[in-house]
């Protein structure tokens, strides 16, 4: 080939590091000759690479190639001590699910040589002397999957935070904001086996409001869908330990779960469910219990041991709810 025309190769050079959006372009040079080195820096220098690092043994290459991170690596092969192929095999190990393009450039020109310094994880091998031209063009090929592979990996991570953003949209209840079946099942589940481990007692609270039909029939359902949500506001207010669960378990249900939480505890939480509930004074004209909106609650506290499941607590709270009811409402049973 023969020399490219000075104007062809001052355009390719300044190409060769473009300040793109992955910001500037560090090489690392690695040479005993200082010569070539120099050499190597002044090409570099004159393609536009804003951060040039030298070192002369495997050594120093190794210690700067950890301290400093270059965007890519020219390697020469025989060196004083370790050789190129063990100074490309330690780069990789230092870089466990990251990528730095490593080029050897070497005099030896074998076959072998070749296969070799690919194995050792070298990107690409050339053979010195190497024209600037043919260094600008592969410093440019590499640079383009650097590139790509680095917006590849801000891809995958923007990915995994959509996905983590969905899986919570997934247990959001959309008229309250509360936590809804779903997660509320997850969550009891887990929550049983953490109790379960650490031997701390649980307290899962099943709530469902009083005469809420008659609320409805008398206000229509969007009154009633301002209701439940300013029910599951003032729950919210009330789970004041950052634990405490609230969720909507069904239409005028909620549920909530209290972790570390025994019997007595879950009465006072009660309690105040109770007063925050009676100080709102949401109003029931209808309602025979004083004319404004009450509920009525079962609770079921326990250690859960292997016997313990979801089921078997949501059952005994649900009996608790009933006698509730069944004892006139705006009241809590466990
Ligand atoms: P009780 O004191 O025995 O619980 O009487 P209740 O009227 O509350 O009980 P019931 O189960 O008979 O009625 C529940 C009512 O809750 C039925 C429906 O009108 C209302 N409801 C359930 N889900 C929703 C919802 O998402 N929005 C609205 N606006 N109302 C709902
Ligand atoms: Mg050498
Ligand atoms: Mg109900
Ligand atoms: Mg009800």
């Amino acid at each position: 080939m023969t020399t490219p025309p000075p104007a062809i190769h001052a355009s390719a050079a300044r190409a060769a590091a473009p300040d793109g959006p992955t910001g500037p372009f560090s090489v690392l040079v690695v040479d005993d000759l200082a010569s070539v080195r120099s050499a190597l820096v002044a090409e570099l220098r004159h393609a536009g690479v804003p951060e040039i690092l030298e070192a002369g043994t495997g050594d120093v290459a190794l210690e700067l190639f950890k301290q400093r991170r270059p965007d890519l690596v020219l390697l020469d092969i025989k060196l004083p001590g370790r050789d190129g192929y063990w100074v490309a095999q330690q780069m990789r190990e230092a870089e466990p699910g990251d990528w730095t393009p490593i080029i050897f450039l070497s005099g030896l020109d074998s076959d072998l040589d070749v296969w070799r310094g690919i194995e050792s994880g070298g990107d690409d091998y050339l053979v010195k002397p190497v024209k600037p031209i043919v260094l600008v063009a592969k410093l440019r090929a590499m640079r383009r999957l650097l590139d790509m592979r680095r917006r590849l990996v801000a891809m995958s991570a923007e990915l995994h935070l959509a996905n983590q953003r969905l899986n919570e949209m997934v247990e959001v209840d959309a008229l309250t904001g509360l936590v809804n079946r779903r997660g509320f099942d997850r969550i009891l589940h887990s929550e049983i086996l953490a109790a379960r481990r650490d031997g701390t007692p649980l307290t899962l609270m099943l709530c469902d409001l009083d005469h809420f039909k008659a609320y409805n029939d008398a206000g229509g359902h969007v009154q009633g869908d301002a209701c439940l949500k300013e029910v599951g506001r003032l729950l919210r207010e009330v789970c004041v330990r950052p634990r405490d669960i609230a969720s909507r378990y069904g239409g005028e249900e909620f549920a909530l779960i209290l972790p570390n939480t025994p019997r007595s505890g879950a009465m006072t939480f009660a309690r105040a469910l109770g007063q925050v509930l009676k100080v709102r004074g949401i109003s029931h004209p209808d309602s025979p219990l004083g004319g404004i909106l009450t509920l009525s609650g079962g609770i079921t506290t326990c250690v859960p041991d292997e016997n313990t499941s979801a089921e078997s607590m949501i059952m005994r709270a649900d009996q608790a709810l009933y006698a509730a009811k069944a004892q006139g409402r705006n009241r809590f049973f466990s």
